[in-house]
């Protein structure tokens, strides 16, 4: 009885690794793509370094930077884009004290878009009842109504304070649909911006 069983037994495992063998492989090609993606995220610079694209003009000697934001400036998810840029491509830096000065043109040809410097926030929400922008005078009129295709604001703000901000469109859905991107109010430096 006992060298029946030991024979069933290693039939058994010899059955279960047949059976096993091609998913154990997938399996371990799932856990090396996991390794792989989390190096990558964890790499210094993600989000490309910090330059100074041509639609920000900076004047380090008076503490000024203006910057030309088209939203919806291409097609790139679903128009919910700041000069190309949401959740997870493109970030903008600005030095704490600095007067910013954002020309704002919505370039989208169907919908309305905003824009305020909001705190940053690990999720947005689908509305907002009535934003409050971190910067006094941060925030484009009618934030959640937005500014129609082809519409035109300009806000001017000071940084006050470092810190974590986000760069975000008020209007319903956007920005739980990403149209948000990090707007990070540094000690010192210059301004830039990551367009990737
Ligand atoms: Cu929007």
């Amino acid at each position: 009885m006992r060298k029946f069983t030991t024979i069933l037994s290693t039939i058994l495992v010899a059955g279960l690794w047949a059976c096993g063998g091609q998913n154990g492989e997938e399996g371990m090609e799932a856990d090396t793509t996991a390794m792989e993606d989390t190096t990558a995220m964890a790499e210094p610079g993600m989000g490309g370094a910090m330059s100074t694209p041509e639609w920000m003009t900076v004047d380090a000697t008076a503490m000024t930077v203006t910057m030309d934001i088209q939203a919806g400036s291409s097609d790139v998810n679903n128009y919910w884009n700041f000069n190309g840029l949401y959740a997870g491509h493109g970030s903008i830096s600005v030095p704490q004290g600095y007067s910013v000065t954002i020309n704002f043109t919505n370039a989208d040809p169907t919908q309305p878009h905003s824009l305020g410097i909001d705190e940053a926030q690990d999720s947005w929400p689908a509305t907002f009842d009535a934003p409050e922008p971190a910067f006094a005078g941060a925030i484009t009129p009618d934030p959640t109504v937005g500014t129609a295709p082809g519409g035109t604001a300009s806000i001017t703000f000071t940084t006050d304070a470092a810190g974590d901000y986000s760069m975000v469109c008020y209007v319903p859905g956007h920005a739980v649909a990403g149209m948000h991107i990090p707007f990070t109010v540094t000690d010192s430096g210059t301004p830039g911006a990551s367009t990737m």
